[in-house]
């Protein structure tokens, strides 16, 4: 008889968590590591590669002060990206799919490079090949939101969907670009891409030291997204969701 590792016994449960759209409570304190939670980040993505899901790329979170005073930490973190995650631009999310699903306005990278070191910001421009507006969708597995900095790494960073916008090639003005978050035409969150660690290249100056030091590397064409500019909203069933930065945009409609 196997006896599971409570890494693999943890992200067993955050797994059928959100398959079952059923929340969990949170872990108990001191329950796994740091370094344990993201081994448990990895157990869970093994299992839905398994099951046919591709990697897609990267995802930092807590890279702005508002995201962190909202949810009462303060440690940068990073969680992976598959193509399930993804939902079309204009179109229709199931909320079905979710348990109490959340959207924040975001910046999203296309890499042209592989990155398999640390880099400085210059070598991180040079790594880009296109930027996009984006409307991320957390949805974290345990109860009410209520997770510790080890349970949210462990559930994948409340990683759930992703919205990406039209892609451009111009990152100048990147630095400073008004965000702005609309439900039905009407302004829910407004920021700035100054709020993402000063600036949103700064996130793959970040992914790069953090994949560096879990010895990984991200290939070319992979995606990143940088970090939500705002506080999360709660997405109502019936909203059309609409996040702009710059003069770029990414929406999405939601239907039950
Ligand atoms: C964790 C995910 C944080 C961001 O952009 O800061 C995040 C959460 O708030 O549930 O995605």
């Amino acid at each position: 008889m196997s006896v599971r590792s409570h890494v693999e016994e943890a992200a067993a449960l955050l797994d059928d968590a959100a398959r079952s759209q059923r929340g969990i409570e949170q872990f108990a304190p001191g329950h796994f590591t740091l370094d344990e939670a993201y081994r448990v980040q990895r157990a869970l993505i093994r299992r839905r590669i398994e099951r046919g899901e591709r990697p897609k790329g990267i995802k930092l979170g807590f890279t702005s002060r508002a995201k962190m005073i909202q949810m009462g930490v303060d440690s940068l973190i990073w969680g992976l990206l598959t193509d399930a995650m993804i939902e079309e631009d204009g179109g229709a999310v199931d909320l079905g799919r979710y348990i109490h699903p959340r959207v924040e306005p975001e910046v999203c990278f296309l890499t042209r490079k592989a990155i398999d070191g640390p880099l400085t910001a210059l070598e991180a421009a040079d790594c880009i090949e296109a930027v996009a507006p984006a409307v991320e969708i957390i949805d974290s597995r345990y109860r009410e939101f209520r997770f510790s900095l080890e349970d949210v790494v462990a559930d994948n960073c409340s990683s759930a969907g992703l919205v990406v916008g039209m892609w451009s090639r111009k990152l100048d003005g990147l630095g400073n670009a008004g965000v702005r978050m609309q439900f039905d035409g009407r302004d829910v969150q407004v920021g700035s891409t100054g709020a993402i660690l000063g600036h949103p290249l700064r996130s793959i100056v970040q992914a790069s030291k953090l994949l560096h030091g879990a010895q990984m590397a991200l290939p070319a064409g992979s995606l990143i997204m940088a970090g939500a500019a705002t506080a999360a909203e709660a997405l109502p069933a019936g909203v059309h969701v609409r996040c702009q930065v710059g003069s770029g945009a990414a929406s999405l409609g939601c239907v039950e």
